[in-house]
């Protein structure tokens, strides 16, 4: 059995959403996605559990509202998204049709010793189904094919919010620690956000 790991997904992640913004959570995905090559469309979000759901709305609101014709990508972790679930809620109360939400669903608190998150007994594509977003689940044995059409799908389409969930191997990955200063990148992915709204 082949089992998708969190840096296969966040290869394919990075390269079909070379072009769009992608806010990326704290920790090993952090660090994992900065080992693969960091790319000014992304925002680290470092040590803030939980927030890139709420930053990516935000952003995502922003470009409805000025006619922007482009989506926001919200990478995050089984345990991240838990923490803050009520932000699922948002953009669909905000009726916003351009956030996609990729989960990175390994069922554990990964980076602080491998705690189970619900997500081993509880499906959160139910619960964003409900809410009102577009849904698709993969399992560990997905074809990474499978998952790259169905990103590509979700970026394609002006009128729905997606919501993915993608579970992950159980092993702890990690690559090595990111530093950079959180003030200085945010700056640089307002700059690239500017960019977007002159083209
Ligand atoms: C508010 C807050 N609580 C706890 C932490 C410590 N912490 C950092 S990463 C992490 C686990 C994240 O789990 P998940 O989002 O599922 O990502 P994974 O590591 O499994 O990929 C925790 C508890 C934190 N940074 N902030
Ligand atoms: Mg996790």
């Amino acid at each position: 059995m082949i089992e998708n790991s969190k840096r296969e997904i966040l290869s394919l992640l990075k390269n079909v959403f070379s072009d769009t913004p992608v806010v990326v959570p704290l920790a090993d995905t952090v660090r994992i996605m900065n080992d693969l090559g960091r790319t000014e469309n992304e925002l680290y979000v470092l040590g803030s559990m939980g927030m890139p759901l709420s930053i990516a709305t935000g952003v995502a609101k922003g470009f409805q509202d000025q006619g922007v014709n482009k989506k926001c990508v919200c990478i995050e972790g089984d345990g991240g998204l838990l923490l803050n679930f009520n932000s699922i809620l948002t953009a669909q109360f905000l009726d916003l049709k351009n956030l996609i939400i990729v989960v990175l669903d390994n069922e554990q608190y990964g980076a602080t010793g491998c705690q189970p998150t619900y997500t081993s007994k509880l499906d959160l594509v139910n619960i964003a189904k409900e809410v009102g977003y577009k849904c698709h689940s993969f399992s560990i044995e997905s074809s990474t094919d499978d998952i790259k059409d169905t990103l590509i799908d979700a970026i394609d389409d002006p009128e729905n919010s997606y919501f993915i969930n993608i579970k992950i191997t159980k092993s702890h990955e990690t690559a090595p620690f990111f530093y950079d200063n959180p003030v200085i990148l945010m700056h640089e992915f307002q700059e690239f956000i500017y960019k977007l709204k002159i083209l």
